[in-house]
């Protein structure tokens, strides 16, 4: 029996992308701040210098497929971080945002074969919001860590 397990030891050879939403950006700027410290502390270069590590920013979450795809076809990655924040309470077109950012998302890491972690916090309203980007926990973190663990199981399975 072959065990296929991502590991989180080392994550500096690397390449990740993170194309990031500015709606609702109290939220999503500590979401990747979360992130980056998680890839930081696992040894990705985030420094403004980095060659292994690409940022790219769209208006909102229903943008991120987009993003994502122009991203993937300009370079090798080996993972895609897509952070974003829809909120229930402040939009009547919450679904159409939350259903064609994932749709897109998952299609295209279908199409790409590369994972790209859905870190789109979806919440009833901003305290929640505000709770997942850092008061109780910051999902960045999350997200960073499924981001290197999706790479090298990736890498494992070639
Ligand atoms: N985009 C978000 O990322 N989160 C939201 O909560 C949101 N709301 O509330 O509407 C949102 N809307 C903008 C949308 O993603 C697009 O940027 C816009 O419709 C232009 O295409």
């Amino acid at each position: 029996m072959i065990n296929y397990e991502g590991s989180f030891n080392d994550a500096s050879s690397l390449k990740v992308g993170i194309v990031i939403a500015r709606f609702n950006d109290l939220i999503t700027n500590k979401i990747l701040s979360g992130c980056l410290d998680c890839l930081k502390r696992h040894g990705v270069d985030t420094s403004n210098t980095s060659k292994n590590l690409d940022i790219a920013w769209v208006p909102g979450s229903f943008e991120l497929p987009i993003a994502i795809k122009a991203l993937l076809n300009k370079s090798d990655y080996d993972v895609i971080i897509a952070l974003g924040a829809v909120i229930k309470g402040e939009t009547s077109h919450y679904d159409v945002v939350i259903n064609e950012a994932s749709k897109g998302i998952a299609s295209l890491a279908q199409e790409k074969s590369v994972p790209i972690i859905f870190g789109v916090l979806t919440t009833d309203n901003m305290q929640q919001a505000l709770e997942r980007a850092g008061i109780k926990n910051n999902l960045g973190w999350n997200y960073g860590l499924q981001a290197i663990e999706m790479a090298n199981l990736m890498k494992e399975l070639k």
